[in-house]
C-alpha cells in the first residue's frame, strides 16, 4: 500500500475477545491473512493495520497513540482510566464485575463488606465502589484465580468477571452485586487526524451494517390475496415489504425484514393470517 495512511487497531492477541474481533473485521470485508502467532499485520484490501496485544495493554497503547483504534472490553476500559473515546458497543463478550461472596453466607446489602478482605484484578473500580458506597475495605489485588481466594482463606468475598456463573457456583461462591455490566467496545484515541478519521468511518459504517444485520433476518412467506392486506399490516419491513405474484392463481409472495426481538410474535400472527410456506434468512449485510 505503500505510503498510504493506514488506521492501526490493536485487538486482543489470544482469549476471549480474539475470535470474535478477528470475525468482526472479516464480516467488515478486511482481509487478514497470518493472523496466528504475528504481532502484527497489514490487510491487502483495507487501509488498517492491526496490533496483537494483550487486552490490559489496549487502552494504554490508544491513549498513547501507539495504535489509533482498539477493541477491548469496558471492564478494562474502565478500570485502566484511559483517556481513550468509546466510538461503538460491538455487542460481543459480554459479562459483568460483581462481588461475589461464599454460598453459606447470607448476603445483607453493600453495608456488610465493612471490615472485610477483597480478593480482586480490579482494584481501581473495587475502591470507587467502596468509596460510593462509604464501605472501608481492604482489598488484595491479584492476577488471576480469584475465584479461590476465599477457599484458602486468602479473603473474605471476590470481585471478577462472571458470566454463566459456572466458575463461581463450582467455586462455592454466589454472586451478590453486580459492580459494572461489560461488553467489548470500539476505542480510538483523541485527536485522530482527518485522514485516519475518515478511514475509521468508513470501518464504522461497515460495522454498524454488520451489527444491524445480525438483528435482523429475512422473511419470505406465501400469502392468499385475499389476505395480503391483512398480512402487509403485520410486517414493518424497511420500506414496505415486496410483493411477487405466484403462478399459483390467488396467491402473492411476500418478502419482508423483520428484527429478531420481535421476530417470534410476528411469525405466529403470520402464520395465523393464513401465511404459508414462510422461509426465514440470515442477512449478512444491512445498509441503510
Ligand atoms: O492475555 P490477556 O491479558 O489478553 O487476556 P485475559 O486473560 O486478561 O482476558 P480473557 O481473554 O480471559 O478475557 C478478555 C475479556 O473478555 C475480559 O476483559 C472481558 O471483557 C471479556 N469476558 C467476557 C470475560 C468473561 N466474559 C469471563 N467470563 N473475561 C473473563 N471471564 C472469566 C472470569 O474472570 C472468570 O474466571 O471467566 C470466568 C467466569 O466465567 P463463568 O462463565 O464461569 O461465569
Ligand atoms: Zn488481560
Amino acid at each position: 500500500m505503500g505510503n498510504e495512511t493506514v488506521l492501526r487497531i490493536a485487538i486482543q492477541k489470544s482469549g476471549r475477545l480474539y475470535e470474535d474481533s478477528v470475525q468482526l473485521l472479516k464480516e467488515c470485508g478486511i482481509d487478514l491473512r497470518n493472523v496466528k502467532d504475528r504481532l502484527r499485520t497489514v490487510s491487502e484490501n483495507f487501509p488498517i493495520e492491526v496490533f496483537f496485544l494483550r487486552d490490559d495493554d489496549i487502552p494504554e497503547y490508544v491513549e498513547d497513540g501507539v495504535a489509533d483504534i482498539g477493541i477491548v472490553g469496558q471492564n478494562v476500559l474502565a478500570e485502566k482510566d484511559r483517556k481513550v473515546d468509546t466510538v461503538e458497543a460491538l455487542g460481543f463478550g459480554k459479562c459483568r464485575l460483581s462481588i461475589a461472596i461464599p454460598k453459606a453466607i447470607e448476603y445483607t446489602g453493600i453495608q456488610s463488606l465493612e471490615g472485610k478482605r477483597i480478593a480482586t484484578s480490579y482494584p481501581h473500580l473495587v475502591r470507587e465502589f467502596l468509596a460510593t458506597n462509604k464501605v472501608n475495605a481492604s482489598i488484595h489485588e491479584i492476577s488471576g484465580s480469584v475465584e479461590i481466594a476465599p477457599g484458602i482463606g486468602l479473603s473474605d468475598v471476590i470481585v471478577d468477571l462472571v458470566s454463566s456463573g459456572g466458575t463461581l457456583f463450582m467455586n462455592g461462591l454466589k454472586e451478590a452485586e453486580i459492580i459494572l455490566e461489560s461488553q467489548a467496545v470500539l476505542v480510538a484515541r483523541k485527536n485522530l487526524d482527518q485522514e485516519k478519521m475518515a478511514i475509521l468511518d468508513k470501518l464504522l459504517f461497515r460495522i454498524r451494517a454488520v451489527k444491524k444485520a445480525k438483528k435482523s433476518k429475512y422473511v419470505l412467506m406465501n400469502s392468499p390475496n385475499d389476505q395480503l392486506e391483512n398480512i402487509i399490516s403485520l410486517l414493518p419491513g424497511m420500506r414496505s415489504p415486496t410483493i411477487l405474484p405466484l403462478a399459483k392463481e390467488g396467491w402473492s409472495s411476500v418478502h419482508s425484514v423483520l428484527s429478531e426481538d420481535k421476530f417470534w410474535e410476528i411469525i405466529e400472527k403470520l402464520k395465523a393470517a393464513g401465511a404459508e410456506g414462510i422461509l426465514v434468512v440470515p442477512i449478512e449485510k444491512m445498509i441503510l
